[in-house]
Parts: C-alpha cells; sequence; structure tokens
C-alpha cells in the first residue's frame, strides 16, 4: 500500500512538534506516514531565530522573525517543557525558570535532534505559495527561494504550521504622518538599546507593549508611556512607565489622549498584536478569523478544519500554554491520520466547536484564560497521549501563580523559581535580578548555573 503523504508548512516549534509527535510513534512500532517540510528560512524554529532583519529578507520575502534582542521567556519555563524532553536531559544541570531567548532555542533544537527519526524531509529556504485541493486531495506549490524554481506536489493531508504572529495589525492613528520620531510595529523591533534617553510611547496594552517597554527601560530609555484602548494593564510599574488611555490624535512630537492629556514622545511603537494571514491557502482552505484563545472558529478541537478534516492548522490560538500545546495538538493530529481518532460528523463537530468558542467568549481574566487553555489540553489528552492530565494541571496552576507575581511586581517575576511538572526538580534562582542581566548570552546565562 502507499504511504500516506502529509504536507506541513512551516518548521517552527509547531512543526518540529509534528517531527517528535511522529517519531514517537515510530518508536512504538508503528508505520508512519511520509512527511515533508517547506520551510522558507533556512533552519527550524521559526520565531527562535533572531534576525536583525525588518521588512523583507535576502529573497525579498516578508521576513518572519519577530523576536528582538534580549528577548527573555515571558512565562516560566516549566509550563513550556516537552514531556519527552526535560530541561534537565538537555542541560544536565538546573537552570533558572526566565531562559533568554537563545538558550529556550537550544533547548528546542535538542528535542528536535533526539526526535528526528521519521525519515522526513524538510525543504529550507521553500516557501509555499498556494494550496488547493481537489477530488480530496491536495496541491501543494512551493518556490525554492535561491533559484526561483516553483514545483508542485500532491498530498493526502495538510497540516498548516506558519504561525500567527508575523503579520502586523496596523492601525491608523489621525496625523500620525506629521509625528517627527520613529514610528514601528514590535514585528520590527530589535534593539531596545536604539531607544536610550528617548521617550517612547506604546500603543496597546498586552504582551508586546508589557515587555517591550521593559526593555527600553532596562536598557535606558527615558521614559515609555503605554497606551490602553481597552484595559489598564495596571501593573506596579517603575516611575518611568506610564499607562494613558487610548491615543486619540498625533501632532508633530506630541500624542494627545481621551482623557486631555499630552505627551511629547520620540517614537511610537504599535504593540497591536498579529493578525492571521494564509495567502497561500486558496480560499475554501483559508482561516480568516480573528484570533482568541480558542482560536478561529472553524477549526474542530482547536485543530482540524471544519470544512475539510485532513487540513490542520496548529498553533493558531491565542497562547497562555505554549510548546506544551503544540506537542499535544500535534500528537492528537498524528492519531488522526493514523486511524486512531475518528472525525466525527459535520454536525458533531460544529456543535463541539460552538461549545468551547460560546466559553471563550466569556473569558474576562487571565486566569480564566488558562484554566480554559487547560481544560481544552484535557480534552485532547482524553483521546490522544502525551503527558497526564495531572501535569497538564500542574502547568495551569503555576501560570496562574505566574500571573500573580507578574502583579506582584512586574520587573521581578522573572527572578522567581518553579518546578517541573514532569521530574518535581527545582529551577535555580538567577545569580543576579533579571532587570539587571543585561547580557542574554547562553555562555553567561548557563555560566551562572553551576
Ligand atoms: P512560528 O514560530 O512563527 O514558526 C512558523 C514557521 O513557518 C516559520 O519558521 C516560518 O518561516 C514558516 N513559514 C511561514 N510562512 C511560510 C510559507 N509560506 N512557506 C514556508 N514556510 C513558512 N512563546 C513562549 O513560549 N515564550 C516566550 O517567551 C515567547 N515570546 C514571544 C515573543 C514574541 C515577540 C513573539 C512574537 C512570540 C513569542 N512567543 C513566546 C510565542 C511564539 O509564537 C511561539 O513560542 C512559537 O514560536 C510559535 O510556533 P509556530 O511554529 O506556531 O510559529
Ligand atoms: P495581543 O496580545 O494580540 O495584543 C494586542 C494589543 O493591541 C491589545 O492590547 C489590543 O487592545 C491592542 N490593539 C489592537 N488593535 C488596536 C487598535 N486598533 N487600537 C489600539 N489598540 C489596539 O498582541 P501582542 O503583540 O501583545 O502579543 C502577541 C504575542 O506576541 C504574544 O504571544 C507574546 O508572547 C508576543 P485591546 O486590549 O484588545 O483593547
Amino acid at each position: 500500500m502507499e504511504k500516506i503523504k502529509i504536507g506541513v508548512i512551516g518548521c517552527g516549534p509547531c512543526g518540529m512538534a509534528v517531527v517528535s509527535a511522529f517519531n514517537e510513534a515510530k518508536n512504538k512500532g508503528q508505520a508512519i506516514p511520509q512527511l515533508t517540510f517547506f520551510e522558507k528560512q533556512d533552519k527550524v524554529s521559526g520565531l527562535w531565530n533572531l534576525t536583525w532583519r525588518t521588512g523583507i529578507d535576502e529573497y525579498g520575502e516578508p521576513v518572519h522573525g519577530s523576536m528582538y534582542r534580549y528577548l527573555w521567556s515571558n512565562g516560566p519555563k516549566e509550563c513550556l517543557e516537552m514531556a519527552n524532553y526535560t530541561f534537565d536531559e538537555h542541560f544536565k544541570k538546573p537552570i533558572p525558570s526566565f531562559p533568554p531567548r537563545i538558550v529556550l532555542q537550544d533547548y528546542l533544537l535538542g528535542r528536535f535532534e533526539k526526535c528526528s527519526q521519521t525519515g522526513h524531509s524538510i525543504l529550507f529556504n521553500t516557501a509555499v505559495r498556494n494550496v488547493a485541493e481537489t477530488d480530496g486531495k491536495f496541491k501543494i506549490c512551493y518556490e525554492d527561494l535561491k533559484t526561483k524554481q516553483c514545483s508542485d506536489d500532491t498530498f493526502d493531508y495538510v497540516i498548516v504550521a506558519t504561525g500567527h504572529f508575523s503579520f502586523p495589525n496596523l492601525p491608523y492613528y489621525p496625523g500620525i504622518e506629521t509625528f517627527n520620531g520613529k514610528v514601528l510595529h514590535s514585528h520590527d523591533f530589535r534593539n531596545a538599546a536604539e531607544f536610550k534617553d528617548q521617550t517612547v510611547v506604546l500603543l496597546g496594552s498586552s504582551y508586546s507593549a508589557e515587555d517591550i517597554a521593559l526593555q527600553c527601560v532596562k536598557y535606558g530609555a527615558k521614559k515609555c508611556i503605554i497606551s490602553y484602548r481597552t484595559n489598564k494593564m495596571g501593573y506596579n510599574w517603575p516611575d518611568n512607565i506610564i499607562e494613558v488611555p487610548q491615543i486619540e490624535k498625533i501632532e508633530n512630537k506630541l500624542v494627545f489622549c481621551k482623557d486631555g492629556s499630552t505627551h511629547e514622545a520620540d517614537a511610537i511603537i504599535f504593540c497591536t498584536g498579529y493578525k492571521h494571514h494564509y495567502p497561500f491557502m486558496e480560499e475554501k482552505l483559508r482561516l480568516k478569523d480573528a484570533t482568541n484563545i480558542y482560536c478561529p472558529k472553524h477549526l474542530y478541537k482547536g485543530v482540524v478544519y471544519e470544512d475539510n478534516p485532513k487540513l490542520m492548522y496548529l498553533g493558531a490560538q491565542d497562547q497562555c500554554y505554549t510548546y506544551t500545546l503544540f506537542d499535544i495538538q500535534a500528537c492528537f493530529v498524528r492519531d488522526i491520520i493514523l486511524g486512531k481518532i475518528d472525525i466525527p460528523d459535520r454536525e458533531t463537530m460544529v456543535k463541539s466547536i460552538a461549545g468551547w468558542y460560546k466559553r471563550c467568549m466569556t473569558i474576562t481574566s487571565p486566569a480564566e484564560a488558562i484554566n480554559y487553555q487547560r481544560d481544552y489540553l484535557e480534552d485532547l489528552l482524553t483521546d490522544t497521549d502525551y503527558c497526564s492530565k495531572e501535569s497538564n494541571s500542574k502547568i495551569a496552576e503555576m501560570l496562574n501563580t505566574w500571573v500573580g507575581y507578574k502583579k506582584e511586581n512586574i520587573l521581578t517575576y522573572r527572578d522567581k523559581c518553579f518546578a517541573s511538572p514532569y521530574t518535581g526538580a527545582m529551577a535555580i534562582p538567577l545569580t543576579k535580578d533579571w532587570f539587571y542581566c543585561l547580557d542574554d548570552s547562553k555562555e553567561s546565562f548557563l555560566r551562572g548555573c553551576q
């Protein structure tokens, strides 16, 4: 019998989770399908590859990267630890709970190396241009970015793992064209040191605004002014970070807020989030809705495309859980493809999606979002194996504790230690408070971990 063919678009953490999931099946002696990955970068790990580029890359492609220098994990590493590859296994010694980007990438790559015996192929420097479905088969058209050669291939299943934190949501503010200073979206933010001695206005009040404001003052910005549309973050900010209501207009160097206050700024950073963007999917296969914690309204169990269950989207929701969620989703998708999980009829799918979506729309606090995602993953874990439901619950508990630490003191939450949900081993503290750790190299970080 011919092997089932799976085309996976993107080889960031979600694509890498697919490799690990099938590797687990192979280790158990199961026959696995033929996996082909299309990756437009020249290496795996998606956003975790730091790039200095903004705008377009060397091939004229939109730059995928949204991460920046000096980025440290914004959640405890124990909440994204991979069940089949613990931090202790990788680093061979305990490390602190909040590592810099490069350390988490190192870990990601370690697991990938260990769990990569699936015989898969990865086409690097290859951008998928079009995915179309006819008679139950998917045709993927792709371009080799180096040679500009376009080719196509046919697949039984398609897994979209291209991420959704790369295509900026960039609203208009009246008068912004008169602003005498730098204007950028967080997607293009690369180095906080650039804003030394400056007053920076950040638009938006979520993870990017929070972290970029902290980064800026950590590396010498004079002041950060965070403008919120709906709610303040309300953290115990240092004196040089303030929160102000929505900006109504901008004139030269001045920004005017809804509450009548005026502020002078040197730079404006749009931290207004990202949009789902799958231009390469033919219209009937394309996710279009805004992101939320469940994800667009058309994914059964958060992954299976309602209109065509042989198409899956991974990691398409906003995330409290990250690597753990990607891994569990990948195991779930693997078991559908291996015929271990049945896809119900459309009516049942629609009902299931509606139930999760309805609850998602009632979420009003971080704790509700965390517990929602815990329950969602627990639901997947009923049908697939990855980690125990107890470990999943422990992760939610830790995420709730982390939210509390942030409320207590936004400057010190990264100094806290958590325990592994799998081994119980406790992290060690940073040798110096995070706010004073200006060197984010792997060497410097691991040197402190004797
Ligand atoms: P991505 O990492 O975006 O990978 C998608 C891959 O698809 C990329 O390699 C891309 O090149 C490829 N691709 C895209 N389009 C195409 C195409 N047409 N053809 C071929 N290949 C394509 N998570 C955490 O756990 N901790 C953190 O501290 C954290 N910080 C973050 C900070 C920032 C600024 C951002 C933006 C995100 C952060 N995240 C963090 C979340 C992060 O998005 C996830 O951890 C993870 O990278 C998502 O993995 P992914 O595989 O879904 O997507
Ligand atoms: P988020 O979490 O989607 O947040 C976007 C923020 O931008 C949020 O506070 C929105 O306000 C605000 N927003 C969106 N549109 C507008 C307009 N038109 N005007 C004003 N404000 C707006 O994106 P982030 O980049 O912070 O985080 C995404 C990921 O990147 C996350 O996983 C991090 O790890 C890094 P709202 O609160 O909806 O009123």
